[in-house]
């Protein structure tokens, strides 16, 4: 039964993508199956984000377009700061063009995005090409991406066909694929990564559309592996705290979902 592999086993599978196995080691290890989106404009205060949450997170989630002050030296500090704690860098860039013009996005721009975030996502809609042309930019450096396969807003159009049709195309290019973003397990296949946004301890949702559900039910009701968290942290009085009581809360789920 593939609910009761753990991540250290799935971390082990013979098809699983080298950055998806590292994730899965990272979650194990420092026991967080926590994502913190670090959706803050100040360059500094990201970093400062990333260095005081960095022991309690698997990934650090960027937009990196709401950066008031995105400099070079500002993303090899990131990156330094992934390596001193040990989590994986996730530019949050939703790419959703055709392969040619994503290949430019990814690797050129102002961001230069594949040179410093190990993972990136795309939605499915402009059909395989937008992989393929991640992919090229990409696989000879060792990134990944996830797809969209479902959206935590209120009303999305990415469900039911739409889903599957994305699952199938995450099938057919695993070397670079490793997952998706999704609501709850959309595949049987265990190397692939479920990553859930719209996560609170509250359930509920914000003005313009955004549903939350809580660690518990995604990890433990709908089968997801991690959870992406904002506001739920950014917002809070002590966000240092605020990140351990996700990362506990997340894990607890998961103890649970094993039947530990
Ligand atoms: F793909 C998605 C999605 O379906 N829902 C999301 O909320 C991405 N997100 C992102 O997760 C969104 O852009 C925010 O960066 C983050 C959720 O933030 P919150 O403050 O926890 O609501």
């Amino acid at each position: 039964h593939n609910l009761q592999l753990s991540y250290a086993d799935r971390a082990e599978l013979p098809n699983v993508h080298p950055l998806a196995s590292k994730l899965l080691k990272i979650m194990e290890e420092k026991q967080s199956n926590l994502c913190v989106s670090a959706d803050v404009t100040s360059s500094e205060e990201l970093l400062q984000l990333a260095d005081s949450l960095g022991p309690k997170i698997c990934m650090l989630k960027t937009h990196i377009d709401i950066l008031k002050d995105c400099t070079v030296a500002f993303t090899q500090k990131l990156q330094a700061l992934a390596e001193k704690h040990n989590f994986l860098i996730f530019e949050d860039r939703k790419f959703a063009d055709i392969g040619n013009t994503v290949k430019n996005q990814y690797e050129g721009g102002l961001y230069q995005i594949s040179s410093w975030s190990h993972i990136v996502n795309a939605h499915a809609v402009p059909g395989p090409g937008v992989v393929k042309g991640l992919s090229a930019v990409g696989k000879p450096l060792g990134r990944g991406c996830l797809l969209i396969a479902q959206m935590s807003s209120q009303g999305s159009l990415a469900t039911g066909e739409y889903t599957n049709a994305v699952v199938k195309m995450a099938e057919e290019h695993s070397d670079f694929v490793l997952g998706f973003i999704c609501g709850s397990k959309i595949t049987k296949r265990p190397e692939f990564i479920h990553m859930t946004p719209g996560v609170q301890m509250q359930t509920g949702g914000d003005a313009l559309g955004q549903q939350y559900a809580t660690p518990e039910e995604v990890i433990c009701s709908k089968g997801s592996d991690v959870i992406i968290v904002g506001r739920g942290v950014l917002e809070a009085a002590d966000r240092l705290k605020a990140a351990e009581t996700y990362r506990k809360s997340g894990w607890d789920a998961y103890e649970k979902r094993m039947g530990h």
